[in-house]
């Protein structure tokens, strides 16, 4: 049986969470609407129609979720701050209630001796700078630097860690080419567009942090997936090559001073010639103090001749068989250690954090308990998985469970259950599940 301690007296140990996904209180205290606010209102985009006005009313109950996480054992606490409820509009006034709200919940993590990692973007764009083009408009990097730059001048005496972006490739690839999150924008213009105001903004977030936060530890997360080749013949390799810029490399190389892997995926090459921007290196460069990994599986790929753009289409492996989560992801911890290698051989990472890492499952609540051996079982896994490869030398500095508490799981709405406590959306009780007092006890020892 591992133990938090045989990951050394320095690792830190960590619960993520995000403003949309738990807040509620989306319609009052002066808060704008976000991009999730539109989006959930319109039909057919949510299951089951759910919207995240209420979500898990954090809002009201922050102080008995921070002191869930102090009872779970975690030393940190991270939470991002909803843009539209420090600026209603995107910029211009600021909404003084939501800026207090943060100062209490800072406070409220400082008192429960927990240190606050603060996110400041998890996704809730303001709809206001949506409306003016969103993450496709060269604009939204002035507003994102006004929202910085005040964060930290507001929170910055206090709260010393940060994370700049939450998951560039999930939001720019779901909310701007798929249309399936918000605020439900398709095509490759818009997705090319979003990627490179993303990877500005997560440069000039760094930047800003550091010249306004004295004593910083400064981050930004990437939402990886190792990918497989279903081959070893040319067309597979490639077809996954280029599935690995689309995901991987393209968020990732620009911040290191590399710029966007053109010469290993044509497209990207047309983009940067008709862009000049794109080949900006200097400004899309900064050197973060961790890099965040959020992984959740592995994908497998296959050449497909008639999937415009990539020629590629993900596929079951041929050659093994892993369990799924009740989200249809693949549980497979070898594939996490691989896609942190990956990232680790970059040579300007200082050190990596695993800033999200969980599992949603079924969950069944009987007699007021919530028996889930699987979650269980998946960081049992991932964990030793975790704690081989840093014995092996890999600079692995903290790892962040997702999530405290069940929550809104965007498209998903509150039917895919992620927490370590249970939700119940009716009452707002939370059951700290089983999973949660295997922490508790792994975090002890
Ligand atoms: O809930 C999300 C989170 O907001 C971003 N990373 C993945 C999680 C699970 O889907």
């Amino acid at each position: 049986m591992i133990k938090a301690s045989d990951f050394g007296n320095d690792f830190v140990w960590g619960v993520a969470t995000a403003a949309a996904q738990i807040e509620g209180a989306a319609e009052t205290y002066g808060r704008g609407a976000s991009i999730w606010d539109t989006f959930s209102k319109r039909s057919g985009k949510i299951k089951k129609g759910h919207q995240p006005i209420v979500a898990c009313d954090f809002y009201h109950r922050y102080k008995d979720d921070v002191a869930l996480v102090k009872m779970l054992g975690f030393g940190v606490f991270r939470f991002s701050i909803s843009w539209s409820r420090i600026f209603p509009l995107g910029d211009g006034a600021v909404n003084p209630e939501g800026i207090a709200f943060y100062h209490r919940l800072i406070d409220e993590c400082l008192a429960q001796n927990l240190v606050p990692y603060i996110t400041l973007y998890h996704w809730d764009l303001p709809q206001a700078l949506e409306d003016e083009g969103g993450w496709t408009a060269y604009s939204i990097n002035d507003s994102f630097n006004i929202f910085v730059t005040f964060c930290a001048r507001e929170y910055g005496d206090r709260v010393k860690n940060w994370i700049v972006l939450n998951e560039p490739f999930g939001f720019t690839s779901l909310g701007y080419m798929l249309g399936i999150h918000a605020p439900g924008k398709t095509g490759l213009t818009n997705f090319f567009s979003a990627v490179h105001h993303a990877a500005i903004a997560q440069a000039d977030g760094g930047r800003i942090l550091r010249a306004e936060v004295k004593n910083a530890h400064i981050g930004t997360s990437f939402s990886c997936s190792e990918i497989l080749p279903y081959t070893q013949s040319d067309s597979d390799l490639l077809a996954a090559k280029r599935i690995d810029c689309l995901m991987n490399r393209m968020f990732v190389e620009p911040l290191m001073g590399l710029g966007y892997p053109t010469a290993d995926w044509d497209v990207l090459e047309k983009f940067a010639v008709q862009h000049s921007t794109w080949r900006h290196t200097e400004r899309l460069t900064f050197e973060f103090d961790f890099i965040g990994i959020q992984n959740y599986f592995p994908l497998t790929i296959k050449y497909n001749a008639f999937i415009p753009v990539v020629q590629a289409w993900e596929v079951k492996a041929a050659n093994r068989k892993k369990p799924h989560t009740a989200m249809g992801w693949e549980i497979n911890p070898d594939s996490f250690i691989n896609i942190i290698k990956q990232y680790a051989a970059y040579p300007k990472i200082k050190s990596l954090m695993v800033t999200e890492n969980g599992a949603a499952y079924h969950d069944k609540v009987s007699e007021h308990q919530v028996h889930d051996e699987a979650r269980i079982a998946y960081f049992e896994q991932h964990l030793a998985a975790l704690l081989k490869a840093k014995q092996d030398g890999l600079n692995v500095t903290g790892y962040m469970a997702w999530t405290l508490t069940d929550n809104f799981e965007w498209a998903e709405g509150f039917n895919a259950r992620f927490g370590l406590v249970h939700t119940d959306f009716k009452t707002q009780e939370r059951i700290v599940k089983d999973s949660g007092h295997w922490f508790q006890k792994f975090l002890n020892r």
